[in-house]
């Protein structure tokens, strides 16, 4: 029913590596069994973004636009703006990439829809044109959204967007029958190996070797900011709040490597998982977290301080700590 014929050899548009078949699949079918949404995003792509890091460089990053039209570099946010609905509701993605010489898909990670709505480039189809993903937010949670076209490169280049489903009550609660928050906290986590973002799109679709084997990370990123200072006082990601308040961290490990998130002597009482209420929360002081796994974590903190948050990005093999990225939670 797909168009795995259609895999073609894009030899004209990549940038070295060897020959053979592109594992690219360009298409934008018709949505099957469309019916009207109860709530539409359009999203298009950037990929002359950038992202300036504490020491002064620079670093290109791709992600996607709020609004269609695939328009270069028009609100080119990091990471790309969130997708936030409410249960229950049928949702449309409507994916741009008009007439350009590259591909890219919407995966809705967490959300399990068809496979035609899944946005797996290898799997169905990488959108060539406008394609509308049709989903169903079946439950309340923290998730995110990413690119799943040359997905190892895409989603390290920045190509991913927080994807929260609140309860039927609104923000505020985080599931039917679950906690109330006052505060919330997404704290997206990734690390940046600075020397895959000067790649062509399809770098390594068509059998060359990219290095894609080896991520060696020299930024450790919170939500689009450097770890190493800037995310310690930026605003949304460094929280200010009272004794006796509910902040909720929708925290997300966005890398590809483990992380281990401490919450600097606070208590935090695990909620939920991967969009799923745990049966009994559990009361934590730090988190191992392997990728794409989301917490949803309540603290409540009882006395006045600064707290450092620190997540240290880990060696997949070795557990060697490669980095930490911190921010800070100030309790008045
Ligand atoms: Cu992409």
């Amino acid at each position: 029913m797909f168009n795995l014929d259609k895999a073609v050899p894009m030899m004209g548009m990549m940038g070295g590596g060897g020959g053979g078949t592109c594992y690219v699949y360009p298409d934008a079918p018709a949505t099957p069994g469309k019916v009207t949404p109860d709530v539409t995003f359009q999203r298009g792509i950037y990929m002359n973004g950038s992202m300036t890091m504490d020491d002064g460089k620079s670093v290109t990053i791709w992600g996607f636009t709020d609004g269609g039209g695939g328009m270069m570099g028009s609100g080119s946010t990091f990471p790309s703006p969130a997708i936030r609905v409410s249960e229950g509701q049928i949702v449309h993605t409507q994916l741009s990439v008009n007439g350009m010489h590259w591909l890219h898909t919407i995966h809705h990670h967490g959300i399990e829809p068809s496979t035609e709505n899944d946005g797996v480039g290898h799997y169905s189809f990488d959108v060539d044109g406008t394609y509308t993903y049709q989903w169903k937010a079946s439950h309340a949670g923290t998730y995110f959204y990413h690119c799943h076209t040359n997905t190892v490169l895409h989603a390290e280049m920045g190509m991913y967007g927080a994807l929260i489903v609140d309860p039927p009550e609104g923000p505020g609660t985080a599931f039917t029958g679950g906690p109330s928050y006052d505060l919330e906290a997404i704290w997206a986590v990734d690390e940046i190996d600075s020397s895959w973002h000067n790649k062509n799109w399809d770098a390594g679709t068509c059998g060359g070797d990219e290095g894609f084997n080896s991520l060696n990370p020299d930024y450790f990123i919170i939500t689009g900011v450097d770890g190493a200072q800037s995310a310690l006082t930026a605003p949304g990601i460094a929280i200010n709040m009272n004794v006796g308040q509910r902040l909720l961290v929708r925290y997300i490990c966005a890398g590809y490597l483990p992380q281990q998130i401490r919450f600097g002597g606070l208590a935090a009482e695990i909620i939920a998982s991967d969009g799923r209420p745990l049966e009994k929360s559990v009361n934590v002081s730090e988190i191992d977290a392997s990728s794409a796994e989301r917490y949803d974590c309540i603290i409540q903190p009882t006395q006045t301080g600064v707290y450092t948050i620190e997540i240290d990005i880990k060696h997949w093999v070795t557990s060697e700590v490669l980095g930490t990225a911190r921010t800070r939670i100030t309790v008045n």
